[in-house]
């Protein structure tokens, strides 16, 4: 039986390499994996930005609602934004009750993703590793092992001869300029193919009826009585009594554009990607006080990222000042990587909140909704951002787990304070 199976495997990776190379040799195109529709006059909801959090909502808005009267605007291509410009970490050690239950729901999604779409969106679970080179961080690394294992989620804190025995390249002694004293360890922790999942949550929901529309500028949305009517677009206008504003970068002027204001200023963040190299990293690193998060991917290349850049701005430049930081810091890390070459870097924009928790759900302007300030964080929490949008439109009321981030917490004054949780010091 264990035979058959084997054999069955191989005949089917052999027919797979045959089928790609006869794409490759013979065919002219891969059939495209969504349809393009004319933008129709009236939708029952327009999502802006076709990014993992729009393409998801559309998704699970037909799958779990059976609501498919959905068009997806983006200005640019789908994934196009904050979806292709990130470093596709996938943790859920979060600081807050709140943070840790919303980004496990996430990793569950994650997890069961490429099944749920069919289409291999390349999950890895790797362990994540947050070093602590202070006192003081590594008492915020025993907090927030202690709330995540209170919710549930696997964390605890390590000490270097742990973090040298899951990353052997790392120099753990005390001759480093930053001496690693810990780390708070997250196994369940990992990294995903984040254009795969760009172009799995499109198939899908294109498939369930959702229409996808790239090159599609909003320019305004139409309010009266205090009411969505509608939206404007450089493709013609469309009538819809629900509007989700799913943007990265661009929040707060679509947001602006209802008469909604958002507590949200937007900063680039850089990361950049070596040449690929023999695996050696398996785990996710990453490294508050030198501003830095190191993994590899499938492909061999380590991906590098920082914090956000220290002033505001829409650039999306990378900058010479970023690579050398990052080098240098990197190389405090794990020594051995002198010779390694960057071959490209990018920056992506990043909405920051004053709590460094996002914006969901309902506002003052009935049928504008907000799915926004996703920081540096946005992409670990498509799945169940989508799912809870989703929720919220065909229910008409916040479902529990995003029931902490809505816009009104700011003038109540209960913020969601996740910023020591942040990927890096900020
Ligand atoms: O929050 O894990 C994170 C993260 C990684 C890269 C940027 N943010």
């Amino acid at each position: 039986m264990a035979d058959t199976r084997r054999a069955g495997a191989r005949g089917s990776a052999r027919y797979s390499a045959l089928a790609l190379l006869r794409h490759g040799v013979v065919s002219h195109a891969w059939p495209p994996v969504w349809r393009s529709h004319d933008l129709k006059r009236r939708y029952q909801v327009v999502i802006i930005g076709g990014g993992i959090h729009g393409l998801a909502t559309a998704y699970y808005l037909a799958r779990n609602h059976g609501i498919t009267d959905v068009a997806v605007l983006d200005k640019g291509y789908l994934g196009g934004g904050g979806s292709g410009r990130n470093t596709a970490i996938l943790r859920s050690n979060y600081l807050t009750p709140e943070g840790v239950r919303f980004y496990d729901r996430s990793l569950e999604l994650y997890q069961g993703l490429a099944a749920d779409l069919n289409f291999n969106v390349m999950f890895s679970r790797r362990g994540h590793l947050t070093l602590a080179h202070s006192d003081a961080s590594l008492r915020t690394m025993r907090w927030r092992a202690e709330v995540n294992k209170v919710s549930g989620v696997d964390s605890e804190v390590i000490g270097p001869e742990e973090v040298k025995r899951l990353v052997p390249r790392m120099d753990v002694s005390d001759q480093a300029r930053y001496p690693i004293l810990g780390a708070l360890y997250h196994p369940p922790g990992g990294i995903v193919r984040h254009d795969a999942v760009v172009w799995g949550y499109a198939r899908a929901a294109d498939h369930l009826g959702a229409h996808l529309h790239q090159d599609t500028e909003v320019t305004g949305i139409d309010v009266s009585a205090g009411r969505v009517t509608g939206v404007r677009t450089s493709r013609g206008d469309v009538a819809t009594p629900l509007v989700i504003n799913a943007t990265a970068g661009w929040a707060t002027l679509v947001a602006d554009m209802a008469g909604v204001r958002l507590p949200v200023q937007t900063f680039p963040l850089q990361a950049a990607v070596t040449e690929p190299v023999k695996p050696f990293l398996r785990t996710v690193v990453v490294s508050g006080t030198l501003h830095v998060y190191v993994s590899q991917t499938a492909r061999g290349e380590l991906v590098f990222g920082a914090s956000v850049d220290p002033f505001a701005s829409y650039s999306t430049r990378g900058s010479l000042e970023f690579t050398e930081g990052l080098a240098g810091h990197v190389l405090q890390l794990m020594p051995s990587l002198t010779k390694l070459r960057l071959l490209r870097q990018w920056a992506g924009l990043c909405d920051m909140t004053p709590d460094f928790a996002p914006i969901m759900g309902h506002t003052d302007v009935d049928g504008f909704l907000v799915d926004v300030g996703w920081g540096t964080y946005g992409f670990k929490a498509g799945p169940v951002a989508g799912e809870a949008m989703a929720a919220c439109v065909a229910t008409g009321s916040a479902p529990e787990i995003i029931s902490s981030f809505g816009l009104d917490r700011f003038a109540r004054g209960q913020l969601v304070g996740e910023k020591g949780a942040a990927a890096v010091g900020h």
